[in-house]
């Protein structure tokens, strides 16, 4: 009674019967359903900022910033046609906007964050609060806030957008509302956020939250300097190089509750050991030129390239000249809910 029985013909039938039911047999789909380690249908990839740019600036001959709301290429991972997703649960885009250009204000529940690729005289406003963007900077506009974007220069300004929009669609727990203003009012003068929570102070009666830093510009100018004066005073981490996060001043937490960011320094001649993390992880180029080597498989990266490492791909770095990354993933999620794993392999 307890051998396995060969009746395959009798089985499919009986699953034909039970499907009119809505029913289904687990003992068919187990494996697949409980995987004994990811098996994502993310694979690496690399975008080349060289071969990107011409398109993304002949997309502004073809439709204004206002008619597009966001004039953006979305970076689609190759494994995953159709779900405008990078990774299973991140989003990823190239967005152009162009001299006296304006991105009309909105808000969703859905987290942006932006790292500035080109260009310099554009701003982003959060919650009427403007702050001008310059190349490597980092900024973030938290779920629920109004955001619209302008330019004041005199070229293209491009910048790499990172949304939880496949995370948020998955829950199905996304809004979205258009200002009825297409500019709303400036509220509060520029670096007004960067007094109150960057300068490693608080106002006294500041009720801190882990959803979202109060802080939204992270200046490449000065994590710049911070990872500069960390190269001089010690050794880089054998696997991540000088590693840091970018954090929420009143927590010590993300800066963010559903994406994690990161910047890290890879000093000339850094070659570094394998790596893995289930969080699966979107890459920008600030500065610098290497490979990140996965298995048989080379991405080689120059300045303003964009590449995704997936959930659980062993990876390590090499660099031939000073290198700066900045990554961000979901980590902060796949923390909260005790599911985040890491692997130093030798
Ligand atoms: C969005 O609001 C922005 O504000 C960029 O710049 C990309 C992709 C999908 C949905 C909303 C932005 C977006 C987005």
């Amino acid at each position: 009674m307890n051998q396995p029985v060969d009746n395959r013909a009798a089985r499919d039938e009986y699953y034909h019967r039970i499907a009119t039911k809505q029913l289904t047999p687990l003992w068919e789909a187990l494996s697949a359903l409980v995987p004994e380690r990811p098996r994502s249908p993310c694979v690496p990839h690399l975008w080349r900022y060289d071969e990107v740019r011409p398109w993304l600036l002949e997309s502004g001959q073809l439709i204004t910033a206002r008619e597009a709301v966001r004039r953006v290429l979305i970076l689609e991972n190759p494994g995953m046609p159709g779900s405008s997703a990078i990774t299973q649960a991140l989003y990823a885009g190239l967005q152009l906007i162009l001299p006296g250009e304006v991105a009309p204000s909105h808000r969703h529940t859905q987290t942006a964050l932006r790292l500035i690729v080109e260009g310099s005289r554009a701003y982003t406003a959060v919650d009427g609060e403007r702050v001008h963007m310059h190349p490597g900077d980092f900024i973030i506009t938290p779920s629920w806030t109004w955001h619209d974007h302008g330019s004041e220069a005199d070229g293209p300004v491009v910048w790499l957008d990172g949304l939880d929009i496949p995370l948020v669609r998955f829950l199905d727990c996304g809004f979205a509302e258009n200002n009825p203003q297409e500019t709303p009012p400036v509220l509060r003068p520029e670096g007004d956020a960067a007094a109150r929570f960057g300068a490693n102070l608080l106002p006294v009666d500041f009720v801190p939250s882990h959803s979202s830093s109060p802080m939204f510009a992270y200046p490449y100018a000065r994590s710049r300097e911070a990872l500069d004066r960390l190269s001089r005073s010690g050794d880089p981490d054998a696997w991540h190089g000088h590693l840091m996060q970018f954090i929420n001043p009143s927590t010590g937490g993300s800066a963010m509750a559903t994406m994690g960011a990161f910047i890290r320094l890879l000093p000339r001649g850094f070659a570094g050991r394998d790596y893995r993390s289930t969080d699966g992880t979107v890459f920008q180029v600030i500065e610098g030129r290497g490979e990140c080597v996965l298995g048989d498989q080379r991405l080689a990266f120059g300045p303003r390239d964009t590449f995704v490492v997936p959930s659980w791909t062993t990876h390590r770095f090499a660099v031939s000249e000073d290198t700066v990354l900045f990554s961000y993933s979901d980590r902060p999620v796949q923390r909260a809910l005790s599911l985040w794993r890491e692997q130093r392999l030798d």
